[in-house]
């Protein structure tokens, strides 16, 4: 109703004017004045005009700096953020001269050469010189700019050194799970086949895959004995024998990954990525050392999102399907931040999804703390109590055997994941 009000008042409005236009054009011709006929009058009024506008504008202009500029992403708390926040600034200093002093000069001589009957336009069609020196100026600070971009981009993307901190972001709607490699300093391999309430992020391990395996025939037995023994009306029984179908298609990729997973851990043993996952710290809390460099890895379960952390100037797509990376290095603390940065006890710094994902997309963020490495090894101690999976207790498996013959725990494990099927 409002939006139909609103509709109206405007459509009277654009009639309005055309009629007061259609006015002032036919008392202009009950004057004798013809539309084309400017006075001298209105000649100075439009060269005024020509100089209170760029003084207005450029007003504005200071007004906004002064009054939001407080409001702009405080000082950088990354390495690679110093250097970005300076590229843009770069590129700032050079836009705002170029553009004040053609402006400036633009407006300068419209105001100024108002329109004279004893005044001739001088005839300059060409001059090699300033044809060259507008060229090659503009030419040489774009190429200062780009080589400038170009070599700040590849810093910030090249490889993470191999001691990096690695933490894997896996994204979906609407939140962020962190990982973090276990004692092991690798994370496990993943796979969306078998991600389910216990296993959010697919983690592959023999027992994972085990357990996923036996949640799969139970769930096809269930189809299986309702198919079997209850009256169902036909579109029903039709409905649950393609999901049977699905299931079964799916529980044989499954299979599938076993055997890639047991070819793999056969042939490398303890080296084997299927074997480093139940170590892995899967948490809902994300924590960073400061002045270590860090390696993100990101993942996405069902559409793209981006990991943007805004006060550590980071930001990667996280796309189904594809690993991403993105390396920096902190360097301030939470705390450092909340006493001498924005002095506001409350802060934190936060990974936000900065990809218009749907209907919660708004509220996709985790906080993010960054400590001193004392206080991060303490934390990681902590975590390292709450692995993935729980190893073994200590009398299934003998102390003594499995650090010495690995290659005898390793088939042990393919064969609990085998006896399932
Ligand atoms: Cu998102």
């Amino acid at each position: 109703m409002t939006k139909l009000l609103i509709l109206i008042v405007v459509v009277l409005g654009i009639l309005a004017i055309a009629q007061l236009a259609r006015v002032y054009e036919l008392t202009a011709r009950l004057r004798g004045k013809r539309e084309e006929d400017i006075s001298a009058a209105d000649n100075r009024m439009n060269a005024l005009l020509m100089w209170l506008f760029p003084v207005a504008y450029f007003g504005f202009f200071i007004w906004l700096v002064a009054a939001y500029g407080d409001k702009m992403l405080p000082l950088a708390a990354s390495e690679h953020g110093v250097e970005t926040d300076w590229l843009l600034n770069f590129n700032w200093i050079i836009l705002i001269i170029a553009f004040v002093i053609t402006n400036v000069l633009l407006f300068y001589f419209a105001g100024k050469y108002v329109f004279s009957k004893d005044r001739r336009a001088a005839w300059y069609p060409h001059n090699n010189k300033l044809e060259l020196i507008w060229t090659v100026i503009p030419a040489a600070v774009l190429a200062v700019i780009i080589i400038y971009g170009l070599n700040t981009w590849n810093n910030i993307t090249g490889p993470a050194s191999p001691d990096a901190v690695v933490v894997e972001l896996y994204a979906k709607q609407f939140d962020w799970t962190a990982r973090y490699p276990g004692a092991d300093g690798a994370l496990g391999a993943s796979d969306f086949r078998l991600i389910n309430g216990t296993n959010p992020l697919g983690i592959v391990t023999p027992e994972s895959v085990k357990l996923r395996l036996e949640e799969m025939d139970a769930e096809i037995a269930e189809m299986d004995s309702v198919l079997a023994h209850s009256v169902l009306p036909d579109t029903k029984a039709a409905e649950l024998k393609a999901r049977l179908e699905r299931s079964r298609r799916q529980q044989a990729r499954v299979v599938n990954l076993r055997t890639v997973m047991e070819q793999d851990i056969k042939e490398k043993g303890e080296a084997s990525v299927y074997l480093r996952g139940a170590d892995d710290i899967v948490t809902k809390e994300f924590h960073l050392p400061v002045h270590k460099e860090v390696k993100l890895v990101i993942r996405s379960r069902d559409i793209i999102h981006s990991a943007y952390i805004p006060h550590l100037r980071a930001q990667m797509n996280a796309v189904p399907g594809m690993t991403t990376t993105f390396k920096m290095v902190p360097t301030i603390t939470t705390d450092s931040m909340r006493t001498a940065v924005v002095m506001d006890d409350t802060f934190d710094f936060v990974l936000l999804c900065n990809k218009i994902c749907g209907a919660s997309h708004y509220n996709m963020q985790m906080p993010l703390t960054v400590t001193t490495a004392d206080e991060y090894s303490a934390w990681m101690a902590e975590q390292m109590k709450k692995p993935f999976q729980a190893p073994p207790a200590p009398a299934e498996v003998p102390a003594a055997t499995v650090p010495a013959d690995s290659t005898t725990a390793v088939p042990a494990n393919a064969q609990a994941a085998v006896k399932t099927n």
